[in-house]
């Protein structure tokens, strides 16, 4: 079977029934695909038969299954129609780099945006507030999502490139560092030993991958290493590095390096298993 307009009398009297039966959505694109049904697919044929959209039933799917984001593959992705190329791939822990990601005049405009708003950058305590923070002593900012429409653009290109819906995404944060400072050895995804863990995660769930964006090539250092896979991403303008972890994933393990000369700006997208709410 081809499209959705080509499925079959049988298939349609198998959905309609299996549904009338008691069996929800999930169930049923779950039985088609131990038939051998795509998952895009599966939930397009279900949506169109049942007459539901198929982005309720994305989010309903998501909701129980948590959502993955699809990692980039080398050579390039066309995403909203700007070529990206992936200039490297390494599988444990999961890294892209992506480069081209964005152009420098969206940089230096993103910087433009942020510039007026930075702050003492703070971190989530154990108890789930803000605090400033040793660790990490840049200055920072957060964008609410679609806030303009640079942003927009931006978080749709984001969205194409890992087939995850923008509302998948936390506001996108800037950060600036000056010589000196870095970001220490950290885990994105949210510990779930820590009390403020439930709170966190409550409503959109674990953090499942990150792309932060390098919006400026530092003088010197600022690259962001990943200690347990040891490797190094250089820092360089429109550059985005792209990696992806389950709760708990000691390989995530990573740190931005102290920037040694000039400053370094970088815009961080970290991306959630529900819905941001
Ligand atoms: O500034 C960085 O390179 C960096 C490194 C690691 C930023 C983050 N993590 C972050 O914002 O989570
Ligand atoms: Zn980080």
């Amino acid at each position: 079977m081809n499209s959705v307009t080509s499925h079959s009398n049988s298939l349609r009297d198998w959905i309609q029934s299996t549904a009338r039966a008691g069996h929800d959505i999930d169930q049923i694109v779950q039985m088609m695909l131990r038939a051998g049904y795509q998952p895009r697919q599966a939930r397009q044929l279900v949506a169109k038969i049942l007459n539901r959209p198929a982005v309720a039933i994305d989010v309903a799917m998501d909701v129980r299954n948590g959502r993955r984001s699809r990692h980039p593959e080398a050579p390039s992705q066309l995403a909203e129609g700007r070529r990206v190329d992936v200039t490297m791939s390494v599988e444990c822990p999961t890294i892209r780099v992506l480069e081209g990601l964005m152009d420098a005049q969206e940089c230096d405009e993103l910087i433009e945006l942020a510039r007026p708003r930075l702050d003492r950058s703070r971190t989530v305590n154990s108890k789930g507030d803000d605090q400033l923070d040793e660790a990490r002593t840049s200055q920072g900012m957060f964008f609410q999502v679609g806030e303009a429409p640079l942003i927009q653009r931006v978080e749709q290109r984001i969205a194409a490139l890992l087939d995850m819906p923008v509302e998948y995404g936390e506001g996108l944060q800037v950060l600036h560092y000056l010589p000196g400072q870095q970001y220490e050895p950290h885990y994105d995804w949210f510990d779930p030993t820590h009390h403020g863990f439930k709170t966190l995660t409550a409503k959109s769930g674990q953090r499942v991958a990150t792309v932060l964006i390098y919006l400026n090539t530092p003088e010197d250092g600022g690259g962001t290493h990943f200690p347990n896979a040891r490797v190094t991403v250089t820092a360089r303008r429109g550059t985005a590095v792209y990696f992806a972890y389950q709760s708990g994933d000691k390989d995530s393990l990573h740190a931005g390096l102290p920037v040694t000369a000039g400053e370094k700006w970088i815009a961080t997208k970290w991306l959630r298993e529900l819905p941001f709410v």
